[in-house]
């Protein structure tokens, strides 16, 4: 099924109150984020969705590459919170959620949240989340979320196909996009708008209650050095606290977290 998004069809069952009052769709772009970026500095207003049909140079972290064809969902959200940013990690970890429970409500799957920006399912990622931020003179920053969410496609190029999934392959059968995406919106908004009235203890619950991580042993890599240990909890500001064998508690703000096994 290849499901063409159509902006009007998508507001018309919407039942956000900000979030996707403007989308701006395309066919092909080389990434959302970029040009998430452009109608932002050009005046596309706070929760304005930008969607792609496929991208030609989806990006990961780090530079990496993400692979965007036609079957998936490749989205940027446009917000400016006015948050310090230390705050910004916490955005991964709540869009993380918000892809759960899109996922959970949507279908009969099971998705868990990979720290810090994966959303997993039978350990495989089925989803990327990429927050971009850009901090203004005026103290509000712009923050471009990229969610890439592996939606109808039956196979992945080799190098991909042991530690990526889709609803489609898990399921074994199509899912609608459209209404997917409307879930996410509205699930997305909600977690948003207890973020900013600061009850980050609420969203954090549930959280912890679809961590991957939380009670198993990892390494994390850090670049400059690697860490083992014990997850014992997220925290408010979305970093990894993890006990490392010494008994030393570490907090861990970003890097590439692996189960031991
Ligand atoms: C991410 O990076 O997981 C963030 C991905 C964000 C993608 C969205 S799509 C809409 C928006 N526009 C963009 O251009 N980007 C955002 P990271 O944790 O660095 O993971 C990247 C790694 O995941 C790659 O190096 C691959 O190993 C793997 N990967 C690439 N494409 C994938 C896919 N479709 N599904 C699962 N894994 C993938």
């Amino acid at each position: 099924m290849n499901e063409i998004l159509d902006a009007e069809v998508i507001q018309k069952g919407l039942t956000t109150s900000f979030l996707g009052k403007k989308i701006y769709a395309f066919g092909s772009l080389q990434s959302t984020q970029e040009t998430a970026k452009r109608l932002a500095k050009n005046g596309a207003p706070e929760g304005s969705v930008v969607i792609a049909e496929q991208q030609t140079a989806g990006r990961g972290r780090f530079g990496r590459t993400w692979h965007s064809p036609k079957e998936g969902l490749w989205v940027s959200l446009i917000l400016h919170p006015k948050i310090p940013s230390q705050k910004v990690p916490f955005l991964s970890l709540l869009t993380a959620l918000s892809v759960t429970e899109a996922i959970r409500r949507t279908t009969s799957l099971l998705p868990t949240i990979k720290w810090p920006n994966d959303v997993l399912i039978n350990g495989k990622k089925v989803c990327g989340i990429l927050p971009d931020l850009e901090t203004r003179e005026n103290n509000s920053n712009l923050v471009i979320i990229g969610i890439g969410l592996n939606v109808n496609q039956s196979d992945f190029p080799l190098d991909l196909e042991e530690t990526s999934t889709s609803l489609h392959l898990e399921l074994d059968r199509p899912i609608s996009k459209t209404l997917l995406l409307q879930e996410l919106l509205l699930r997305f908004e909600e977690n948003y708008i207890i973020f900013l009235k600061e009850e980050t203890m609420e969203l954090l619950e549930k959280i912890r209650g679809f961590s991957y991580f939380i009670g198993k042993r990892v390494t994390v890599d850090l670049k400059e050095k690697v860490l083992e240990g014990e997850v014992i909890d997220l925290d408010e500001e979305g970093r990894l606290v993890l006990r490392l064998d010494s008994g030393l508690i570490q907090r861990v703000v970003a890097g590439e977290a692996r189960l031991v096994r």
